[in-house]
């Protein structure tokens, strides 16, 4: 290792591939030692964020993303429904507020953010959730410079808008858009000075460079990413991806620290496949960085684990929530 990871205060814009792979490539306990270590430098110990999702707009996505059971292009079990009513979500929010949860992240099933009454219904409800005094996100899909500046007026804390994997891989997961259209949204939502809320997913039959190269993308992001979500594949039948093997949990954790090291400042946020994770390996990324999960019975179409069973969590852990 040619820098000492430890001491590195300033976040280098101009990571290279071998770097982020050296870090990756670690022995793993010197992995998990430097990432905690960067975490304590960086980051408040022993706290983290609970968010909650509401799915706002429920299927018939016209987009072909594999893994996403929203898609219309696939069979998939799921309740589809139009946008719901700012009250109905608004009750959804306080109700979040009230299990414990600082952040409110609405997803809506659309290619891109409507530009029509909808889009007027999103910035009342944006300013409403705001006034409840929590954080406020949203991923709608791509935006147009305009209407980020919008949303930032009504209030909105953050936006999320995943790369998901590396460029290359990108094309075998979605045919439908270009890893350069996700960039551009992420950078209008930039320049309108909104956080910057992008991960990936992990376990689409993606090598370790695919992780590697995500990685480094998101390191280079400038500025960086405020929020990072890494997301391991829920499997749902009648997508295309509902028999991929499952990856080894180790390369999460390794996901995990990796991106800690490489973006002290971010919340890393273990986000989708909880449900399928032992208490020990959720421990195992809150030592390699995470500190953000989401909690409530349901992400956006999928089960997470019980509000119960995430209190006994951290309470083993002494974990607290921020
Ligand atoms: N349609 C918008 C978009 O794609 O940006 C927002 C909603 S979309 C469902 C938000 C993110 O959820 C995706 O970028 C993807 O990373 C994640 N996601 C979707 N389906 C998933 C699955 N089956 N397992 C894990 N993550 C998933
Ligand atoms: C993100 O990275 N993960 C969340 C949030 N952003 C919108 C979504 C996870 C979705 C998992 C599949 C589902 O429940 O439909
Ligand atoms: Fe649509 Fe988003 Fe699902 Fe892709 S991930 S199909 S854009 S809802």
């Amino acid at each position: 290792m040619k820098a000492n990871i430890i001491s590195k205060s300033e976040v280098s814009q101009n990571y290279t591939k071998d770097y982020v792979k050296e870090i990756y490539d670690l022995p793993f306990l010197e992995l998990l030692f430097n990432a905690q270590s960067v975490h304590r430098l960086h980051q408040p110990i022993n706290k983290v964020q609970l968010c909650t999702l509401s799915n706002i707009k429920s299927g018939n996505c016209p987009e072909d993303c594999k893994y996403c059971p929203q898609s219309s292009r696939y069979k998939t079990e799921i309740e589809k429904y139009t946008l719901l009513s700012n009250d109905e979500i608004l009750k959804q929010a306080i109700n979040a507020k009230e299990n414990g949860a600082t952040r409110f992240c609405m997803g809506a099933a659309w290619r891109s953010a409507p530009d029509n009454s909808e889009f007027d219904e999103i910035l009342n409800l944006v300013r409403k959730v705001a006034k409840l005094n929590v954080e406020v996100c949203c991923t709608l899909g791509m935006l147009s410079q305009e209407q980020a500046y919008k949303l930032k007026e009504a209030g909105l804390t953050a936006y999320n808008h995943n790369l998901d994997t590396s460029e290359n891989f990108y094309k075998e997961i979605i045919s439908t858009r270009t890893y350069k259209d996700r960039l551009e949204t992420i950078q209008y939502v930039s320049n309108a000075g909104i956080q910057v809320c992008c991960g990936g997913i992990i376990g689409l039959g993606e090598s370790q460079d695919d992780r590697i190269e995500l990685i480094k993308t998101l390191a280079n992001l400038n500025p960086q990413p405020e929020s990072v979500p890494i997301n391991v594949l829920m499997k749902v039948k009648g997508t295309p991806l509902e028999a991929e093997v499952d990856i080894d949990p180790f390369e999460l954790v390794r996901t995990i620290a990796t991106s800690r090291i490489l973006l002290p400042k971010a919340k890393v946020r273990l986000s989708a496949g909880r449900l399928n994770m032992s208490h020990e390996l959720q421990a195992l990324c809150f030592m390699a960085g995470a500190n953000s999960i989401f909690i409530g019975e349901k992400l956006l179409t999928t089960k997470n684990p019980d509000l119960s069973d995430d209190e006994v969590l951290f309470k083993k852990l002494k974990l607290e929530a921020l």
